[in-house]
């Protein structure tokens, strides 16, 4: 069914004339200009909205077959998207990206310039932001019906600029010139409240009266499938001030800044992401983002489910709800009041039906990474939930308690409450608690999870834990991102079905007899190199990318850098391979030792370059602010992964996927997602060094660690260490090399010279050009397992029951 025939509207049309006519229709009716007068920004806006149209049509088909179908829902919530840049995916999804340059040209634009204003909204961190862009993509694409929830943060994460080789923040006002994919949805406005206390009704009921007021306005962002109409939507929440808050009498008294103080409190909830990683900072106005994002949330899927259905039973039938880490966590309680107190449900199916609707992703081994409120600002803030956490633990541990009698200590470690050494609400245990599926991301990962971050629940409920190993959407990591690789491929393999049904890949393998297409692999890396922009095309191009976290270990990269420099100052002489090491990444702006790494990095590159012995072979580059789009440049350009985390520590990885699938070769350790790469690409075709988990686990635990008896015992790392020390990097860093040399949780001397061994082992087969051709094709051929559509299969099927509805024309 058309939509548009009933409505008697003229379908849009697919030729580049149309099109250009739509160009100038938008540029006159929506922009009020022309084109002789129109300015870049004009043409950027009206070539986004004349694209945006033709989802839109797609987009009313898709809610018209959703409504038609009443099927389950998965509603995916996000404190994080990192949806990337929007143009350029969308022209492709829609199909009008070579229309729509032919129509630009015919009007005299410069497409590439035109093109050039779309910007990335930054609403996230790192890999979980887009993992959860990623998994958006795939749903669509495999017409699954689904919504993402998240905040429409003001500012995304700061943008990352160098003085002096240090890094500063810059905030990310990304909407700045206003943003034309988003589709504003006042109708759906949402309350939500804050603080205040509870009280009893008559029918002994308990109302929450709330101390503070905001209001929730939602709008939403497109996010289609490739290769099918499907086109669902990411809803994004912005805090606003509830009328009353705006305090007339004070503006009218001349108090103008006071008049509006409440407006804007209320409006900073949805004010700034948290620019953090993995160290959670216990601030009242992040767990108020995180009510906010929940409550806004609920009610809007409640409304929906609403539209079709009466039956509060049929509730966890028609909707299945993903939390994306802990963040959202809240969702469970919240849930709970809604039934229990405002749908004046019993306590014991609101529990049934609410730990059915839940699932929980983990993302994190690390302890300190595992949220918790302090319990006297969760109440003061939601008393009702409080109420509604102890009512959860206390049934909770009496299950345990019948389990397993007289174990105090698990039920001490068990209780959502830790008492000691303050009362805190902890976030995983509520999740856990409160879901019917727990998952981690990647084999190594959710085994570990099971071991020993959540091995009493595992205990409990075996059942209840999965893995899904994460995955990364191919249509933006090599479609998009690698569009000369995606051409040769699609060449090659005869089609380009690959693109939906990444397994295909494995038809490369025969092609590695092929010389003119191993020929044509070589060249599509050159000219991405040469695109990128950043050394010498014929280098080796080492790359890690990555936020800056001690465990990832950039410092590792930084030690054998400043070895290869040694070597190359101690032996001037030799045929050295040149490379070019190259770091992308952003520091949490509090983290002060992963700073000090960013600034010796970029001085030991200020060193280097300055070097004429040295510079002709080795060359550090670290263009600031990585983010979707930088990512985008670098991954096709990469030759070799540095995947380089202590075993144990990196919860999978996706930059790992990424390089991998663009045919780098792999340097990594037994963590993560390392190890399904290693196991598919194959061992030879890995560059594998370092402690695995277990013997870290010893190492670090048995209290063997003693990192200067490496310094003492290894002479190149020695002299290294020393250098730096020794303030040969214009001073710099002396914090770095003492911090490796004192209580270094993450190994990194122990792991060194397997390293440093292993990086010879990478340059002997770079020097073997041919070889090293043929792991790079198998790198790609073998990597489609990494398809994020794989990863919503496996949660289509095993954690969510959730089946495709065709949207048809
Ligand atoms: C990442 N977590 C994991 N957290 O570190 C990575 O191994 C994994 O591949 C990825 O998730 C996807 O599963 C991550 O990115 C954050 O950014 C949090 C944001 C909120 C504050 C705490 C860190």
């Amino acid at each position: 069914m058309d939509v548009r025939n009933g409505m008697g509207l003229r379908p849009l049309g697919t030729s580049a004339a149309e099109f250009e006519q739509d160009l100038l229709s938008n540029l006159y009716y929506r922009r009020g200009t022309t084109v002789e007068s129109a300015s870049t920004q004009d043409a950027y806006e009206t070539l986004a909205l004349t694209v945006r149209d033709r989802l839109a049509e797609r987009r009313v088909r898709t809610a018209a077959a959703h409504y038609a179908a009443n099927p389950r829902w998965v509603y995916y919530l996000s404190a994080e998207y990192l949806l990337g840049k929007q143009l350029e995916q969308n022209m492709l999804y829609s199909g009008t990206d070579r229309i729509a340059r032919v129509a630009m040209k015919q009007l005299g634009l410069d497409p590439d310039e035109v093109e050039g204003l779309d910007i990335e909204p930054g609403l996230g961190n790192g890999g979980l932001g887009r993992l959860a862009a990623c998994l958006l993509d795939a749903m669509a694409t495999l017409d699954i019906p689904a919504v993402g929830y998240g905040i429409r943060y003001d500012l995304g994460i700061f943008k990352q600029a160098f003085k002096d080789g240090a890094q500063v923040e810059k905030p990310d006002d990304w909407t700045y010139q206003g943003n034309p994919w988003e589709f504003p949805a006042p109708d759906d406005q949402q309350t939500v409240f804050f603080y205040g206390h509870t009280e009893r009704d008559e029918n002994g009921r308990t109302q929450w009266i709330p101390g503070e007021i905001v209001l929730g306005e939602p709008s939403h962002m497109l996010v289609p499938g490739h290769g099918t109409d499907t086109v669902n939507i990411v809803r994004l929440w912005r805090a606003r001030g509830s009328e009353s808050s705006f305090d007339l009498s004070r503006f009218s008294a001349g108090q103008y800044a006071e008049a509006v103080d409440e407006a804007v409190h209320a409006e900073n909830i949805s004010k700034v992401l948290y620019p953090d990683d993995s160290t959670e900072l216990g601030r009242e106005l992040r767990l108020k983002q995180q009510y906010f994002l929940v409550s806004c949330s609920l009610r809007d899927i409640i409304r929906r489910f609403r539209l079709r259905n009466t039956d509060w039973a049929e509730f966890p039938k028609k909707t299945v709800i993903q939390l994306n880490d802990t963040h959202p966590t809240l969702a469970i309680p919240e849930l709970m009041r809604l039934l229990v107190d405002e749908e004046g449900l019993g306590w014991d199916l609101a529990w049934a039906l609410t730990k059915q609707t839940f699932a929980y992703t983990c993302h994190t081994l690390l302890p300190e990474a595992l949220e918790t409120w302090p319990v006297h600002m969760f109440e003061r803030l939601l008393p009702r939930h409080l109420e509604i956490v102890y009512e959860i633990n206390e049934r909770f541990l009496a299950e345990v308690r019948d389990r397993f009698p007289g174990d105090v200590d698990r039920l001490r470690r068990m209780s959502i409450i830790q008492e000691e050494p303050e009362r805190r609400v902890r976030m995983a245990n509520l999740a856990v608690v409160g879901t019917q599926a727990v998952n981690g991301v990647a084999e190594l990962h959710s085994q570990l999870l099971a071991e020993t971050t959540l091995r009493d629940f595992a205990d409990l409920w075996p059942t209840k834990f999965h893995n899904v190993t994460n995955g990364i959407s191919p249509r933006r990591f090599i479609k998009l991102a690698n569009p000369t690789l995606s051409s040769l491929i699609t060449e090659g393999l005869g089609s380009d079905a690959w693109i939906n049904d990444l397994d295909q890949l494995t038809g490369l393998e025969r092609l590695t007899g092929d010389a003119a297409f191993r020929e044509k692999w070589r060249a599509v890396k050159r000219a991405n190199k040469v695109r990128l922009g950043l050394g010498d095309p014929d280098s080796l191009t080492d790359v890690m990318i990555k936020r800056f976290h001690e465990y990832k270990r950039q410092q590792l990269n930084l030690l054998h850098i400043i070895t290869l420099y040694q070597r190359i100052k101690a032996s001037p002489g030799r045929a050295y391979a040149p490379r070019t090491v190259l770091f992308a990444g952003k520091a949490a702006p509090a983290y002060h030792a992963a700073k000090h790494i960013i600034r010796l990095i970029n001085a030991v590159a200020a060193v280097i370059d300055a070097d004429p012995a040295v510079s002709p072979y080795l060359k550090v580059v670290f263009p600031p602010n990585y983010n979707v789009t930088l990512g985008s440049l670098i991954i096709p350009a990469a030759d070799l992964s540095e995947q380089i985390s202590l075993a144990g520590k990196e919860a999978s990885g996706t930059g790992n996927m990424k390089l991998a699938l663009n045919g780098a070769l792999t340097i990594g350790t037994l963590d993560g997602a390392n190890i399904e790469i290693r196991d598919r690409v194959g061992a030879d075709n890995f560059f594998l060094f370092g402690l695995d988990t277990p013997a870290a686990l010893e190492l670090r635990h048995g209290g063997a660690y003693q990192p200067r008896a490496f310094y003492e015992q290894d002479e190149e790392l020695r002299s290294a260490l020393d250098a730096i020390l020794d303030g040969k990097f214009l001073g710099v860093g002396r914090e770095v090399a003492e911090s490796l040399l004192g209580r270094d949780e993450y190994l990194t001397l122990a792991d060194y010279r397997s390293y440093i061994d292993c990086q010879e082992q990478v340059e002997k087969a770079w020097a073997d050009t041919e070889q090293w051709t043929t792991s790079s094709i198998l790198n790609t051929a073998r990597s489609g397992f990494f398809s994020a559509d794989r990863t919503v299969r496996d949660y289509a099927a095993g954690i969510w029951h959730v089946s495709p509805v065709q949207v048809t024309r």
